[in-house]
């Protein structure tokens, strides 16, 4: 009994780690990344994966091997001290911390260096990725984002973009007006709306206002690596670059290219199925071509049920 839980803390470790080390084989890593800013996200995530990971280990062999050279035997009663001897590789560690004392201050210096150097680190990429005078920045004078509405509810996303007209004319204005634009294209009843699709063009930022009718929902695009709370009473904007394209000239999602939009919020018993669609275009008229389409069937009155409902 004395080894057993050595054995069970041993393998646990043992069987943590490796499933890191698998998952990218069998498909249980991340999501390929296909916005500009995705890199930055992962880097991150690397380095926060690297440092839980050395500690965990480091932590969880002291562990096991504590537990296996102080494991209890048969002729051992209470109030015996153990003869059990400290394993090699603790000894030099356990010379310099040889006092609780010293043991408290490693502890709570190291994690608090740790968390301080993560905090630094994320400034820059967090700044880039959520301050709206950031965004100004990265989108080059005289172009324009593609601007859309999402809007979520109980369960799905309600998307309304400007119709083909009113694109011209925004992509003509100044970049940098990015926000006050949006006071110009609030609803108006030529808009076009869509259920559960957002749409966007490769190498083209992407200006989303995102809002909730009702509870808290989460606009979560994992290619993109992109996750915003839509937060009731508030519209926040939320921005991304896609790099690559998913669709053909149809529109149609090209095989293996199904690029989700979960809510990664609990949101209430219908969350699940809560899931639309990103559609990247290829190109700007690509997009022209689904966004006329889209417009023909409202205006014929033939756009799908979920649409026409939207527009009420
Ligand atoms: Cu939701």
């Amino acid at each position: 009994m004395g080894k057993f839980w050595s054995f069970l803390f041993g393998i646990t470790m043992v069987a943590c780690v490796g499933l890191f080390v698998a998952a990218p084989f069998v498909g249980w890593w991340m999501v390929e990344p296909h916005s500009l800013h995705a890199s930055r996200v992962d880097n991150l995530f690397y380095i926060i994966l690297v440092v839980t990971g050395i500690f965990f280990i480091l932590t969880e062999g002291v562990l096991v091997a504590l537990m296996w050279a102080y494991r209890g035997t048969p002729d051992l009663k209470a109030g015996d001290i153990h003869k059990g001897e400290l394993p090699g590789f603790i000894r030099p560690l356990a010379n310099v911390f040889n006092t609780p004392h010293k043991i408290e201050i490693a502890w709570t210096l190291v994690p608090a260096a740790i968390l301080l150097y993560l905090g630094m680190a994320q400034i820059s990429t967090w700044a880039d990725i959520k301050y709206l005078s950031r965004m100004e920045k990265q989108i080059k004078d005289g172009e324009s984002p593609i601007v859309c509405d999402v809007s979520a509810r109980q369960f799905e996303w309600r998307v309304r973009y400007p119709n083909s007209a009113r694109l011209k004319e925004m992509q003509t204005i100044k970049a940098n007006a990015g926000k006050r634009d949006w006071e110009k294209f609030s609803p108006h009843y030529d808009d076009v709306h869509v259920v559960n699709e957002v749409h966007a063009v490769k190498n083209k930022p992407v200006l989303v206002h995102l809002s909730t009718r009702d509870v808290i929902h989460s606009f979560n695009l994992p290619h993109m690596r992109v996750k915003q709370d839509a937060l009731p009473g508030k519209m926040i904007p939320v921005w991304f670059t896609p790099i690559s394209s998913n669709v053909d000239k149809e529109g149609k999602e090209l095989p293996g290219k199904i690029w989700e939009l979960p809510c990664a919020e609990l949101c209430g018993w219908g969350h699940v199925r809560m899931v639309g669609r990103l559609y990247v275009h290829e190109t700007m008229d690509d997009y022209q071509a689904w966004l006329a389409g889209v417009e023909k069937q409202q205006r014929n009155g033939t756009s799908p049920p979920q649409a026409v409902a939207a527009n009420q």
